[in-house]
């Protein structure tokens, strides 16, 4: 089958544009039924000796220092957003104008307003694009999903889920710039509410439907820090910590809590559903195993099912190795090109797209409105998902 070449512009230079990157090279060799293939045509970061060594260690046919050429370039089919948030809305939106495919690192944007004219532009240009919400794409995740949408759990009562990290714990850490731009609010917009919450939010509303209203707490454990850009010790304005419970549309309960603070966890996002006949568990450090505890089982050998998600007739899994050998994180970011790739065969979106994203960042918004006005806050949202 001759393929079709999709030219790929990828913006930024950080730990996301590794995890992209990698995808978009390992897709024709995995997934060899699609129709398109990516090709890593240019890559853009403002600085010219980091863009042209990352160009080379990944394979970019050429780089650029200013991302407004790279959205305008004729050689290009799909821009690729990498950036620290508070650039994503001016990039997507000019990419759009100018016709190009876009797939969006996550958060969508710092806030609701910065999200929204992002999701106008994608819809009046018609453009495929889509947000790197990546933990849908672990296959013990989506295999939740199906267990789910067959009706397994019966009615849901509870979703809960944690994000828990400890890396920003010592005082003397900087903010903003490089590698340190999601503690500055300037940057990032919040701080785990944007950049880890919005992950158990959007796995949850897909997995457990929209969140209707939200009560929230967050702190600032670390007050003030030195900005790496300025030189001086600036005001923290971002959430170190943030904790909420909500009602869903369902009727369901959900809990939620993000930290930075939490010493000794390094990436612990947690989910456990529990439904009126069974429930759900997954954690992101075993990330291959999805707990299941089915209450019609017989009692005898009632009790939680640690399931190896590993098996060929499992999400993804067929894709891989043989049966019973594990797949990983960078993975995640496959599945959702090979998913993207496969939505532009079909003619269909790739979810979560722009506006799906939107419902997130709405959530997220209400979050915060909830923890700083210490009241109840209905999202707004309309999930469809
Ligand atoms: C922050 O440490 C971070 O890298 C997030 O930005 C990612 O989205 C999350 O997947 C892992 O943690």
């Amino acid at each position: 089958m001759d393929k079709k070449i999709l030219r790929i512009g990828i913006i930024g230079t950080g730990f996301m544009a590794r995890a992209h990157s990698n995808a978009y090279n390992r897709i024709s060799d995995f997934f060899p039924e699609l129709e398109y293939q990516p090709k890593l045509q240019a890559v853009c970061s403002r600085s010219a000796a980091r863009v042209e060594k990352f160009a080379k260690q990944w394979g970019f046919d050429r780089w650029e220092t200013d991302w407004k050429k790279l959205v305008q370039s004729d050689d290009i089919d799909a821009i690729d957003i990498c950036t620290p948030n508070h650039l994503h809305a001016d990039i997507a939106i000019a990419a759009a104008e100018h016709g190009k495919m876009i797939l969006c690192e996550k958060p969508l944007a710092r806030t609701v307003e910065e999200a929204s004219p992002m999701v106008d532009a994608v819809e009046k240009y018609n453009v495929p694009n889509t947000v790197y919400y990546n933990y849908r794409r672990v296959p013990a995740v989506t295999l939740a999903k199906q267990i789910i949408d067959e009706g397994k759990l019966g009615r849901i009562f509870h979703f809960r889920a944690n994000f828990l990290q400890d890396w920003t714990i010592n005082p003397e850490l900087p903010q903003g710039g490089e590698g340190l731009w999601r503690l500055d609010s300037k940057s990032a917009g919040s701080g785990v509410t944007g950049d880890l919450l919005a992950h158990c939010i959007d796995t949850a509303m897909w997995l457990n439907g929209g969140i209707k209203d939200v009560s929230a707490v967050t702190e600032t454990f670390v007050k003030e820090r030195i900005h790496q850009e300025t030189g001086q010790v600036e005001k923290v304005g971002i959430d170190d910590a943030c904790i909420f419970h909500c009602h869903f549309d369902n009727g369901s309960l959900g809990v939620f809590e993000a930290t930075r603070y939490a010493r000794g966890q390094k990436a612990l996002y947690t989910f456990e559903i529990n439904g009126e006949h069974a429930s759900i568990r997954w954690d992101l450090h075993d990330q291959n195993r999805l707990g299941y505890f089915d209450h019609r089982d017989e009692s005898i050998v009632r009790g939680w099912r640690s399931i190896h998600v590993s098996d060929s007739d499992q999400p993804y899994i067929d894709k891989w190795w043989i049966p019973g050998v594990c797949i990983g994180y960078e993975h995640t970011f496959v599945h959702h090109v090979a998913d993207f790739l496969h939505s532009l065969e079909l003619n269909k979106p790739c979810s979560p797209t722009f506006r799906e994203a939107l419902e997130t960042q709405k959530v997220c918004e209400a979050v915060l409105d909830s923890a700083s006005s210490r009241s109840w806050k209905d999202t707004g949202v309309d999930w469809k998902g």
